[in-house]
């Protein structure tokens, strides 16, 4: 990979099997599905929320959520840990799936459509499912990040991904604000087996120094892909209006087929 690359086409564009392996390749920035929740989809998700059980990540701002992130699990805990918390996680997501709809069906079949490959969500072989389909409440915005399984699950399968994209489909959004910066500089590190994975989140300045940049601007209904191997950041909301959507990651396999998890 060229030390400082630049995409190819600077805009955001339709769900499509090029564009996904262009954003799988890095050569645009974002993918949007306009409108692919309706206003009454939304309003049915918010809804289903009632009396769901919302948690807090433990790094600031706090941001609140449903469901769980393999990411949380990357160091000090046993897989098994990861994957009975995922059966927990489920029930809590599935509480806000049964009195609403099921967003992680409806963007799989999306997916799988377009790129006319399998989408699945991922297995760990002797361990089951991962979880997929985080809900986050994050009107306070993320700090600089990057997230990609090689580096960041080393022991886990989803590791033998080749490229990673993560989507976001928003159900409310702040008046101002909440938007999401990408930068162009593809995350690279060394994985020493048995050692913390490489810092991933809070990352400086200094690595995206120079860096191509593209920002996306949130609406209720989008469904917002990009390259999760890129640090990103999302600014906090202003005004009235919650920033709540529902995510996950696609990761390319080596066989083309794709797996989704959170
Ligand atoms: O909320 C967003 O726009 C991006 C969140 C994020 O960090 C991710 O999906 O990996
Ligand atoms: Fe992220």
């Amino acid at each position: 990979m060229e030390a400082t690359p630049h995409w190819r086409i600077r805009d955001e564009l339709p769900l499509t099997a090029e564009n996904l392996r262009a954003l799988f390749d890095n050569e645009i920035p974002v993918v949007r599905v306009k409108g692919f929740a309706s206003p009454a989809d939304c309003q049915s998700f918010l809804r289903g929320m009632d009396g769901a059980n919302v948690q807090r990540f433990n790094v600031p701002p706090h941001p609140g959520y449903i469901g769980t992130a393999q990411f949380l699990f990357r160091w000090g805990h046993q897989k098994a840990e990861y994957f009975t918390a995922a059966r927990q996680a489920y029930e809590d997501r599935d509480y806000v799936f049964r009195r609403s709809w099921d967003p992680i069906a409806r963007v799989n079949q999306a997916l799988a459509e377009a790129a006319g490959v399998p989408v699945q969500v991922a297995e760990e072989p002797g361990f089951g499912r991962y979880y997929a389909g985080i809900v986050r409440l994050a009107s306070g915005g993320i700090k600089r990040h990057t997230d990609f399984a090689p580096f960041n699950a080393p022991d886990y399968a989803i590791a033998g991904i080749d490229a990673q994209l993560g989507w976001n489909l928003f159900f409310e959004t702040p008046q101002g604000g909440g938007s999401t910066t990408i930068y162009n500089r593809p995350w690279m590190a060394e994985v020493v087996p048995g050692q913390e994975p490489p810092q991933s989140y809070d990352l400086p300045d200094s690595q995206v120094a120079g860096a191509e940049t593209w920002t996306y601007h949130v609406a209720a209904g989008d469904l917002i892909f990009f390259n999760t191997r890129n640090p990103h950041e999302v600014s906090p909301g202003t005004g009235s209006g919650q920033r709540l959507h529902i995510g996950a990651f696609v990761g390319r396999q080596p066989d083309r087929s794709m797996v989704v998890w959170s």
